[in-house]
């Protein structure tokens, strides 16, 4: 397998080796080798170049899903999901025509100009010019993922939907995103996150289309297009990309303090996470759960990360931003590849459904404001595991098309004005993007169960449907298709009493717009607190207007004084007094995401080996560390392979290409540095302390890190005097995620 590195047990043994490495050694023998991920194809090519008189099929790579083979009506085919791509060894046409010659136009003489009668070279040209379609107006760029939710049937007394009960497995494809950059941005930009999944029900498709915040900007949809124009790039030079640290999106959210509590979020860890494996999803508006017996309760939907929330460090995301924008696909990706398939369970906050629809004083239809957790509990209802990546970008992530009012029995809608405007907007954009109003026939849209709709024709039809009356009543077709009438199977909205008078109105509750960023703040560790003034700090200074700074800083001094004083103090500027008195609020130590210890699958590793290396040591760090679920990856200074002790180390990354920010931890192998240590190396240890990453090593390891500047006794770095001591204490340190202690704080 490319990249993977071998070991030969058989191999020499110095006497000198101490017995735990044996062990270890002999542990490592017992698992299978762990492919380093990021493999590009199933096979492996030749250097030269193909011959067609060897053409073998393609062969699919094993980490990748396609849509479900059903026809767009919704019937399985039984077809293979491959059976959808072109498989054949001879170059065709689109309609099939094998083609002698793809590199020359049909041309009047070698000399000549190209004649309009090529066919061959038309098609191939118009085609391609066509092959863009338009990005998404909001969270164009993303990544997916196909899985499965596994339902523990908890929900089953809430909701009647057949997917929530017990065992019931569920097929699904997840759609991570950014919301303000285009399709080609930066992952690692300061911004709130889409976390939209698709199940693909028994009784149709049902959209959970959710942030990895709670809370958003707006209260009403009709407010949606200022913040994402203020959001947006600057319309006359298109700068700055993918951010909200410009002047447009502060002068909004200044003059429109209901944004407070999104603003608060997304200046948190929470816009930077460290992959979309380790981030929280939310529903955001309350929904309505109706089960069998027609009660309804009112719920606000969350998703767990097995692996905790964790998040980058600032400076980190930004070079991340240049070093691989790609960083949060590439994760998902390459951790479905290694078989550290990212798991999140589905909770549910569970609230009366009463007649003002408040809880404990919050106004559920207001999507600035939380549930905290300590009032409403999230109680567990399912678990959703991702296992698969894509086959075709296009095909799936990028024509995959969510909507609010993908809802299946059992889940409704409530009265929230921003959900309201959602359930609008979803259906209209996608006419756009999509180029028609079929594109719930494309193989990652269809429902996995029957469709009859009496929708006819239209751009890109590809069902062929029978019949002659689509049209109800009919007799003509036998009256087909019937709705479900009172049977009790199809979708009921659940009846809730409507009355008022026509109205440009929010009701009183929503003009409390600093309470809940209050909360926010005085939930949140110092650790935290100083990212979020920094962050406030780095943002308003991308600010060239001062009199929106002061503004901003306003708004700050009705969030808290500590808050606003440094960062004031940041900006230069003088803390401006409150307006409002702050308001007294019981902190949520829920909303904080440190402080507990978390599994370290799919975490990436370096692994520094140099000429004065044991490779024997280093292949047998290298494989114990992937046989637990950690992708470790070799760094040494050149690239190829090294070799000594009888073993071959494949190297994955020379110091040309490796970079800290690449890593969750780094090992230092005895001998690995040489003396000088190469200037890179240097370089590397520095940003891994700074940015509180682990660093273990073995012997000669910590010469290196004195030559660094690391004192001996930093927290989260562990020497150890042989190499297999050092699994434990880099377990240890990764599951805490970084090593707060290193970073200083304010507070
Ligand atoms: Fe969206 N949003 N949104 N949004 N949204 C879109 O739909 C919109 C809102 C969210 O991976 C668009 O297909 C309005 C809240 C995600 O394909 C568009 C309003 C939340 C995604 C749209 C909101 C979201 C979108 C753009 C205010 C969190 C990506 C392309 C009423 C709960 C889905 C598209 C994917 C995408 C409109 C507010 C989440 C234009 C009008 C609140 C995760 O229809």
């Amino acid at each position: 397998m490319p990249g993977s590195a071998s070991s030969h047990p058989e191999a020499v043994r110095s006497a000198s080796r101490p017995a735990s490495l044996d062990l270890l050694e002999a542990h490592v023998a017992s698992l299978p080798p762990e492919p380093i991920p990021g493999v590009p194809a199933a096979t492996t090519p030749t250097s030269g170049r193909p011959d067609p008189a060897d053409a073998q099929p393609l062969v699919p790579k094993p980490d990748q899903q396609a849509p479900e083979s059903v026809s767009p009506t919704g019937s399985p085919t039984g077809a293979p999901p491959r059976s959808r791509a072109q498989s054949g060894a001879v170059l065709t046409t689109s309609v099939g025509l094998p083609l002698r010659d793809t590199d020359h136009s049909l041309k009047a003489g070698a000399r000549g100009p190209s004649l309009l009668q090529d066919h061959h070279l038309r098609e191939k040209i118009t085609h391609f010019d066509h092959e863009r379609i338009p990005e998404r107006v909001v969270h164009a760029r993303g990544a997916g993922a196909h899985g499965t939710f596994v339902s523990y049937g908890s929900a089953a007394n809430l909701s009647r939907a057949s997917f929530l009960a017990a065992d019931v497995e569920t097929p699904v494809f997840v759609r991570f995103s950014t919301v303000l950059g285009s399709r080609g941005s930066a992952d690692t930009v300061r911004d709130t996150r889409g976390f939209a999944t698709k199940f693909y029900t028994d009784e149709g498709v049902f959209d959970l289309v959710g942030n990895n915040m709670p809370v958003f900007f707006i209260q009403d949809g009709i407010k949606f297009p200022d913040i994402v124009h203020a959001a947006k790039p600057h319309p006359d030079r298109e700068i700055p990309q993918a951010q909200s640290a410009h002047d447009t999106f502060w002068d909004f959210v200044s003059l429109h303090t209901e944004a407070t509590h999104h603003v608060m979020w997304a200046m948190s860890d929470r816009a930077i996470p460290r992959s979309y494996r380790m981030m929280e999803g939310f529903g955001v508006h309350t929904f309505r759960l109706i089960n069998a017996d027609g009660d309804t309760a009112l719920v606000k939907f969350h998703w767990k990360p097995l692996l905790g929330v964790h998040s980058l460090v600032w400076e980190e995301a930004q070079m991340l931003a240049g070093f691989d924008p790609d960083f949060h696909r590439r994760d998902l990706a390459d951790s479905i590849e290694a078989g550290a398939f990212p798991q999140y369970e589905l909770g549910v906050q569970v609230m009366p459904d009463s007649e003002d629809q408040t809880f404990e004083g919050i106004d559920l239809l207001d999507p600035t404001k939380i549930v905290p957790e300590e009032l409403a509990p999230v109680q567990p209802i399912g678990m959703l595991t991702l296992t698969g990546n894509p086959t075709n970008f296009f095909a799936e992530t990028e024509q995959i098309a969510f909507h609010l009012g993908n809802l299946v029995p059992g889940i409704d809608v409530t009265n929230d004005p921003l959900l309201q405007a959602r359930l609008f907007s979803y259906l209209d954009t996608q006419l756009t993007r999509l180029g028609g109003p079929n594109f719930n026939q494309l193989p990652i849209n269809r429902a996995q169960s029957p469709v009859n709709d009496m929708l006819r024709d239209g751009m890109h039809q590809t069902a062929v449907h029978e019949g002659i009356a689509p049209y109800q009543p009919n007799s003509l077709d036998g009256g087909l298709p019937f709705s479900t009438g009172t049977s009790g199977a199809g979708f009921i909205e659940a009846p809730q009493p409507v009355t008022g008078a026509k109205v440009r109105q929010a009701p009183a509750s929503f003009d409390d717009h600093f309470s809940q960023p209050r909360l926010f703040w005085l939930s949140l560790s110092d650790v935290e607190k100083q990212h979020l003034v920094d962050a406030f700090t780095f943002e308003l200074s991308k600010c060239y207007e001062k009199p929106i700074r002061q503004r901003q800083l306003s708004v700050l001094a009705n969030v808290d004084p500590d808050l606003v004083a440094r960062v004031a103090a940041g900006l230069g500027m003088p803390a401006p007094a409150a307006e409002y008195e702050p308001a007294e609020v019981e902190p949520s130590p829920a909303l904080s995401q440190l402080g507990q210890s978390w599994p370290t699958d799919g975490r990436v590793v370096g692994l520094l080996a140099g000429p004065g290396s044991s490779l024997l040591d280093v292949a047998a760090v290298q494989q114990a560390l992937n046989g637990a679920g950690m992708t470790c990856l070799v760094i040494a200074p050149v690239g190829g392979e090294l070799e000594g002790d009888g073993v071959t180390v494949t190297v994955q990354r020379s110091l040309a290409t490796a970079r800290s920010v690449e890593l969750d931890a780094l090992i230092i192998s005895d001998g690995a540095a040489g003396s000088p240590p190469d200037p890179r190396l240097m370089v590397m240890v520095t940003e891994l302390l700074r940015h509180c990453k682990a660093i273990v090593g073995w012997g000669s390891a910590a010469d290196l890190l004195t030559a660094a500047g690391c004192p001996p006794d930093a927290a989260g770095v562990v020497i150890t005097s042989d190499a297999a001591e050092i699994a434990q204490p880099l377990q240890h340190a990764l599951a805490q995620h970084r090593a707060w202690e290193r970073m200083p704080t304010g507070g």
